[in-house]
């Protein structure tokens, strides 16, 4: 597979595992996992094991997991980023004192407004670092802005944060006044 098929089997991959896994026959089991096995089959025949393997390990973020199952199969699941309910089973973990959100310019007035809402998603998602959250930002429509969120001050106040398997920082809700724009 060259590399354009493979972004495109990534962008498959996350759909079915994070958004719609009923759209191919998928049932996740509650953390998230499905069997590899049942997933290249409802990817069809032209996608063999070593492709899902290599945007499993090549993938740019590591956005999916595999692991051996319970049941002596080997299971895959994304990492985060699910709109359909799984408990990823992630521990509550004490963060950074400053994490980042890189978005669309356009939105931060309704962001000061009412804070980081985490919509169709679990958790909003925060980024360790200003250029991890400027590529989240820049693949947005028209300029990106980074916000910085005092995480220090939200874990104080009593906030929980998670982290997930590749590095994603969680939260529900980041008030607006634990934001500001990052320069
Ligand atoms: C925005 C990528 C207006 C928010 C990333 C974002 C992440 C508001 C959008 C993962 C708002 C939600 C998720 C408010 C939040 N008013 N807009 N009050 N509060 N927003 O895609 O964080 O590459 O659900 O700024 O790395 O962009 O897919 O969240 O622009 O981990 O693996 O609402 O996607 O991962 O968009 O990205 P998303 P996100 P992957």
């Amino acid at each position: 597979m060259d590399n354009a098929a493979l972004v495109r089997l990534s962008r498959r991959v996350s759909y079915l595992l994070r958004h719609d896994p009923a759209s191919a026959g998928l049932t996740l089991d509650p953390q998230g996992w499905v069997g590899v096995d049942d997933l290249l089959a409802a990817l069809g025949t032209s996608v063999s094991r070593a492709d899902l393997d290599a945007v499993v390990e090549g993938n740019d973020k590591r956005r999916y997991a595999i692991r051996t199952g319970p049941g002596g199969r080997d299971e895959i699941r994304a990492s985060q980023g699910h709109t359909v309910p799984v408990d990823l089973g992630l521990d509550r973990v004490p963060p950074p004192p400053v994490l980042y959100h890189g978005t669309s310019a356009a939105v931060v007035p309704s962001i000061r407004a009412r804070g980081l809402e985490r919509g169709e998603r679990h958790h909003v998602h925060l980024s360790p670092d200003v250029p991890t959250a400027r590529a989240v930002g820049g693949r947005r429509r028209g300029p990106a802005a980074v916000l910085a969120v005092d995480a220090a001050a939200m874990a104080a106040a009593g906030f929980a944060f998670y982290r997930s398997a590749n590095g994603v920082w969680l939260t529900d809700h980041v008030p607006p006044e634990y934001l500001r724009v990052s320069p």
